[in-house]
C-alpha cells in the first residue's frame, strides 16, 4: 500500500510494503491513489518516497510467479499517469532504488537523494529486462553506452555517480530519511511553479555507431555466458534509438520483456533469487543462538587454511594460524599476502598497502604442537589434508585445549563428521565447515551437521558463513555431503564415457561454457585436472561409501597422469591450455582391452549430457530421501555457488523438473539398460523419483506440500 500527507501544500505519497517496498499491486494502486488525491487537493507539487530504509527496490519479485504483477493497474500503468502529471512529481530516494523502483524514478519530473543511496536496474540478474521503460528512460538521460552498461550488468552505481550523471538532480545533505523528506520538500517547492515540467519521455537519444551495441552484445555474451536476457537488453535500447516515438519503443520492449518472462532462464534465475536468500535459514534452528566469534583458530597453512584464514581476516576478524615449523608458517603468511597483492581489489587500487597490513596483522600464527594459542578461541577450522587419523588426532587436542564455548569444525570434504567428532570429545559443538577452494574466491560454504551437532553450534557455523559474505548452506553427514557425493557420479559417468570411447574435450565441451553448451562453468574432466585425479584416488580409498567398489574401475584410465599440477591428466598441458592427449586415447585403448569394453564412435552429444547429469540428479533425489540436505533449493544454490551450475538453469533439482521428472527418470532406466555393466547404483532411480513420476507430481510442488503438512 502507499500512505498520503499534504505538507505546506507539497502532497507526500509514501510506498509501504516491507522489506524492501517492493512495487506490489497494493503499492501501484496506492500511488495512483496518491496522484489522484494530490490533484483533488490541489497540490503544488508531489514528493514520492520508500517508507523505512528504501525507495522500492524494484518490481515485487513474489507477485512474477503469481503472474499477479500484470494485474491493473501495471507499472506502464502508474508511470503513465506519472509521466501525464501536470504537477511536478519529485522522487527522493534513500537505500536502493532498483529495478522498477529507479523506473518509477525515471517516470518522475524531478529526483533527489541522499549521498548513501544506490540506484540501478539489475533486471538482468532475474533473468529479464527493465520491462516498465528502463531500456527507454535511462539512455534518454546518460546516453546509449552508459545506459548498456548499467542495465546489462544490472550493477547498482551511488547517488553521487547518478548525480554526476544527470540520473539525480539533487543530492540532500544528511543521513536520515526525515532529513531527506525535508530537502525533498524544499526541492518541490521550488520547483512548483517551473512551466512546463520535464519529462524524460520527450527527451530525445543521440544515436550512436553499430561498434558500440556490437562491443555490448561481445561483452556481455562473455560476462553473462548463455544467458539470453542481456542480448535482448541491446536490443531494447537499441529501439529507444530508432522507435520513431517513445510509445513505440515502450512497446518493443515490453514485447522483448515478456519473451523473457515467458522463457526458463527467468523462472530459474528468479527461483535462485529466493532460494539464495532462504538457504541461510535453517529450519528449525533459532539463527539468534549463534555465539559470537571474534577469534578464529585455523589448523593448516595449506592451500585451504590460508583461504580460510584470509576469509576471517577480510572482515576483520583475528585469526590464529596454525603451522608445523616456523619455515611453513612463513611460507603460508608470504603466500596469503602475495594472493592479497595478486587480487584484482588490490592492482585495481580498491584495497591499498595499508589495507594489506591491516589484514596481515590479523593473522598471527603457532608452531605450537598442543595448540595452546588456540585456546582462546570462539572457533577453530581444521584444513588439514583429507586423513582420518590425523584429523581425530588434532581434534582430541583440540578437545583439551579449547574453551568450552568454541565451535569445533573440520574442513573435510568426504571424511564422517561423527567419527572426528566423537575424537574431539565434545560432538556438540562440532560441525564440518566445507570451503570450496580457493577458500577467499569461492562464494560456497556447505556447513555440515553431525548426529549430535547442537542448535547452538549449527547457528554459529551458519552466522560465520554469513559474516564471512559466504552462500551458506547445512549438509547432513554422509559421504561427499551434499555437494561432492553428487559430484561423484557425475565425474563417474564423465569418466566412463571418455572410456567408451569419447574424447574428454567431447564430454567437456557437452557440459562446458561454450555459447550454445550446458554452461558449467568448467567441464567435469578439466575439473577433476584442476582439482588433481590423485585426490578422487585417495579418497575413494579411505572411505566408508558402500559402493565405492564399483566406481574405482573408471579412474583407472589416468593413473600416473595427475592432472594441471604434473602437466597431464585427462588432458596436456601447456601452462594452462589443455588439449587432448594421444596418450590418453592409448590408456583408454589398453584399458578397453583389458576390461573388454567395446570402442565406440557414436557417441551423442545428447546421451553425454543424459549420462553425465541424471544420475547426478538421482543422487540428489536420494539426499533429500534421507534429509540430507533440508530442500531442493539448497542443492541448487550450492551447484552454482560451489560447482559452477549455470544459475540460468537454476541447480540440478530445478533443472529436473524443468525436464520432466518422467524424462529423467526414463532416461537413467534407458541408459542403464543399454549398459548393463555401468554402476548399477548410478542408474537405479530414487525411490523419491520413482514415487513423483508415479503421482505425475513435480519436486517443487512436492516440497511446497511437505512444507505445509510440517506446519
Ligand atoms: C523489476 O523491477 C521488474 C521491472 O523492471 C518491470 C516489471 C514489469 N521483491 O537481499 P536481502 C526480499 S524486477 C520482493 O536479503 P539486502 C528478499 O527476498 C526487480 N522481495 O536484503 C528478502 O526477504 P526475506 C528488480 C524482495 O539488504 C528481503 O527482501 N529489483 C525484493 O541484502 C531482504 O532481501 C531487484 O532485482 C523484491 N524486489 O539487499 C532488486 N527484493 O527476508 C532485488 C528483496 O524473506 N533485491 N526482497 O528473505 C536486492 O537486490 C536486494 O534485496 C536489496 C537489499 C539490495 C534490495
Amino acid at each position: 500500500m502507499s500512505k498520503y500527507a499534504l505538507k505546506q501544500g507539497v502532497a507526500i505519497v509514501t510506498a509501504s510494503n516491507p522489506p524492501v517496498n517492493g512495487l506490489s499491486r497494493a503499492v501501484r494502486q496506492g500511488l495512483v491513489q496518491g496522484l489522484k488525491q494530490a490533484q483533488q487537493d490541489g497540490a503544488k507539487s508531489v514528493v514520492i518516497l520508500g517508507e523505512g530504509a528504501t525507495f522500492p527496490a524494484g518490481a515485487d519479485i513474489k507477485e512474477f510467479a503469481s503472474g499477479a504483477w500484470n494485474d491493473d493497474p501495471d507499472l506502464n500503468q502508474v508511470f503513465a499517469q506519472l509521466d501525464a502529471s501536470d504537477i511536478p512529481v519529485v522522487a527522493a530516494i534513500h537505500g536502493n532504488a532498483l529495478g522498477g523502483g529507479l523506473e518509477t524514478a525515471l517516470s518522475c519530473n524531478y529526483r533527489v537523494a541522499l549521498s548513501s543511496a544506490k540506484v540501478g536496474l539489475p533486471e538482468v540478474h532475474l533473468g529479464i529486462l527493465p520491462g516498465a521503460g528502463g531500456t527507454q528512460r535511462l539512455p534518454r538521460v546518460v546516453g546509449v553506452e552508459q545506459a548498456l552498461e548499467m542495465i546489462g550488468t544490472g550493477k547498482p552505481i551511488g547517488a553521487s555517480v547518478a548525480h554526476k550523471l544527470g540520473i539525480v538532480d539533487e543530492i540532500i545533505e544528511g543521513k536520515t530519511a526525515d532529513e531527506l523528506l525535508a530537502g525533498a520538500i524544499k526541492f518541490a517547492e521550488s520547483v512548483s511553479d517551473k512551466k512546463p515540467v520535464p519529462r524524460i519521455s520527450e527527451r530525445t537519444v543521440e544515436p550512436v555507431d553499430d561498434d558500440v551495441y556490437v562491443s555490448a552484445r561481445v561483452k556481455f555474451a562473455k560476462i553473462a555466458r548463455g544467458q539470453e536476457a542481456p542480448q535482448k537488453i541491446v536490443d531494447a535500447v537499441r529501439a529507444a534509438v530508432e522507435s520513431a516515438r517513445f510509445d513505440a519503443g515502450l512497446k518493443e520492449e515490453a514485447r522483448l520483456f515478456q519473451e523473457l518472462m515467458d522463457g526458463s532462464q527467468s523462472k530459474a534465475m528468479q527461483y535462485m533469487f529466493f532460494a539464495e536468500r532462504s538457504c541461510n535459514k535453517v529450519p528449525g534452528i533459532d539463527s539468534k543462538k549463534a555465539l559470537e566469534v571474534k577469534h578464529v583458530g585455523v589448523i593448516g597453512g595449506g592451500t585451504m587454511g590460508r583461504g580460510i584464514a584470509m576469509c576471517f581476516a577480510n572482515k576483520g576478524i583475528r585469526v590464529t594460524l596454525s603451522e608445523t615449523s616456523e619455515e611453513a608458517l612463513q611460507g603460508a603468511k608470504d603466500a596469503i599476502e602475495g594472493l592479497y597483492k595478486k587480487s584484482s581489489a588490490f592492482r585495481s587500487g580498491r584495497m591499498s598497502e595499508a589495507d594489506v597490513a591491516a589484514r596481515m596483522e590479523l593473522i598471527e600464527g603457532t608452531t605450537d604442537p598442543e595448540y595452546k594459542a588456540l585456546a582462546e578461541c570462539d572457533a577453530v577450522i581444521e584444513a588439514v589434508f583429507e586423513n582420518l587419523d590425523l584429523k581425530k588426532k588434532i581434534f582430541g587436542q583440540l578437545g583439551k585445549i579449547c574453551k568450552e564455548s568454541a565451535l569445533l569444525a573440520s574442513n573435510t570434504s568426504y571424511l564422517d563428521i561423527d567419527e572426528i567428532a566423537q575424537a574431539s570429545g565434545r560432538p556438540e559443538m562440532f560441525l564440518g565447515m566445507h570451503f570450496f577452494s580457493p577458500a577467499n574466491v569461492m562464494p560456497a560454504l556447505e556447513n555440515v551437521r553431525g548426529s549430535a551437532s547442537s542448535e547452538v553450534a549449527i547457528a554459529t557455523a551458519m552466522n560465520m558463513g554469513k559474516r564471512i559474505g559466504k552462500t551458506t548452506m547445512l549438509a547432513g553427514n554422509c559421504f561427499g555431503f551434499i555437494g561432492n557425493r553428487m559430484f561423484e557420479p557425475y565425474t563417474q559417468a564423465a569418466i566412463g564415457l571418455v572410456e567408451e570411447g569419447a574424447l574428454p574435450s567431447q564430454v567437456d565441451r557437452v557440459l562446458g561454457p561454450q555459447p550454445g553448451m550446458f554452461g558449467m562453468a568448467m567441464g567435469p574432466l578439466a575439473v577433476l585436472d584442476l582439482a588433481g585425479n590423485d585426490i578422487g584416488q585417495r579418497i575413494r580409498a579411505e572411505s566408508y561409501y558402500p559402493h565405492t567398489a564399483e566406481n574405482v574401475k573408471g579412474a583407472r584410465g589416468a593413473t600416473g597422469r595427475l592432472g594441471q599440477k604434473t602437466g597431464a591428466g585427462w588432458y596436456k598441458y601447456e601452462g594452462r591450455s589443455a588439449s587432448d592427449d594421444e596418450a590418453v586415447n592409448k590408456l583408454c585403448d589398453e584399458h578397453r582391452e583389458n576390461f573388454g569394453i567395446p570402442k565406440r564412435s557414436n557417441i551423442s552429444d545428447q546421451e553425454i549430457l543424459e549420462r553425465v547429469l541424471y544420475p547426478m540428479i538421482n543422487e540428489g533425489f536420494r539426499i533429500l530421501e534421507e534429509n540430507i540436505a533440508s530442500r531442493p533449493s539448497d542443492i541448487d544454490v550450492l551447484y552454482n555457488a560451489g560447482y559452477g551450475f549455470p544459475r540460468y538453469r537454476g541447480g540440478p533439482m530445478f533443472y529436473a523438473d524443468l525436464v520432466g521428472l518422467d524424462t529423467v527418470r526414463d532416461g537413467l532406466l534407458r541408459i542403464h539398460d543399454a549398459n548393463p555393466e555401468l554402476p548399477h547404483w548410478h542408474f537405479q532411480p530414487a525411490q523419491l523419483l520413482e514415487d513423483l513420476v508415479a503421482s505425475r507430481t513435480t519436486l517443487a510442488e512436492h516440497w511446497i506440500q511437505r512444507l505445509k503438512s510440517a506446519k
